[in-house]
């Protein structure tokens, strides 16, 4: 007969198994409308089983996968609402092992959005074990819950359908708006560029990084990848970058040097909320 064990795990932890592929609370298609607007009070009360930082863990298995879910951010505030609103309740029916990391660029230099992607990488490894990346704009929302944001045997881009293109990916190599990889995927293309300043090309320059390794992208149903982006014009200090071509034409002399290896950046404020940890950082300027 086997000794009795000593450790401090209590009974009900012991019985947890981990999750099944197929979440078994999905709903499938939902109906995500912008029209009324919510406020936090109103998401607060409906997650109360967050954790401070925006933090959740399932409580009756074992998650597949360590997920931070990373927003690139700057005065989006009423985006912000409506994205924690949709998605809070949508990846605790995915139970995955999540915190949500809001990456809001101080000043009102010209927008760097990898930048801040980088930023909410390392920012979130500080914190938690987490193995997969999640990096979601701010303004796009899932419309089926069997869009899993977590990570895959590729690199996967999740918004492949959204309304603002008629439903369909613009072109093949498109990558923009929702995407995660996996630590070892993320590491492996030695992160994004930190030198895409304004609106445009970083997306791309990360397609590049992938395919230049031999990976590919994996991607969800057309039907499953269905999103809907917020309407909004154009941000101050988000014009389209008139030096994005040149730069993602060189992608693969670059980016061994410019990547993870090289972020620089200083961290001006942390706040925990009960549904994100938002935290302010200096990215510098062009
Ligand atoms: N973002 C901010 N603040 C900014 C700029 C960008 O939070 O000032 C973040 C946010 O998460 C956003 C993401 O960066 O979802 C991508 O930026 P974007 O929404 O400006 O890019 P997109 O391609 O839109 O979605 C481009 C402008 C379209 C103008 C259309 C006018 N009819």
């Amino acid at each position: 007969p086997t000794p009795p064990s000593v450790s401090n795990v209590t009974e009900t932890e012991k019985k947890l198994v981990t999750c099944p592929d197929n979440p078994p609370r999905l709903v499938g298609p939902l109906r995500i409308e912008f029209s009324d607007p919510v406020t936090l009070d109103l998401v607060r009360s409906e997650n109360q089983v967050l954790q401070p930082g925006g933090r959740f863990k399932p409580k009756d298995c074992i998650a597949q996968q360590k997920v931070a879910m990373i927003i690139p951010f700057r005065n989006r505030d009423e985006h912000l609402k409506f994205w924690l609103y949709y998605l809070h309740p949508i990846l605790q029916r995915q139970q995955l092992d999540y915190g949500v990391y809001i990456i809001n660029q101080d000043g009102d230099a010209a927008f760097n959005r990898a930048k801040l992607l980088n930023i909410g990488y390392k920012e979130a490894m500080k914190e938690y074990d987490y193995d997969c990346f999640v990096f979601s704009d701010v303004d796009l929302i899932p419309m089926d819950d069997r869009n899993i944001y977590k990570c895959f045997n590729q690199p996967r881009h999740l918004s492949v359908s959204m309304d603002k293109f008629s439903f369909r990916l613009p072109y093949t190599q498109y990558f923009g708006g929702v995407s995660s990889l996996s630590k070892d995927q993320y590491l492996k293309i030695n992160g994004f560029p930190n030198n895409y300043w304004g609106w445009g090309g970083e997306d791309d320059d990360i397609f590049n990084r992938i395919s230049s390794k031999g990976m590919s992208i994996s991607r969800p149903d057309g039907m499953i990848g269905r999103c809907r982006m917020i309407r909004h014009e154009r941000d101050k200090q988000n014009d389209p970058n008139p030096q994005r071509f040149d730069r993602i034409a060189h992608t693969r002399d670059t980016m061994a040097k410019d990547g993870i290896n090289s972020l620089t950046y200083e961290v001006v404020k942390v706040e925990k909320d009960q549904l994100f940890t938002k935290i302010t950082v200096d990215v510098g300027k062009l």
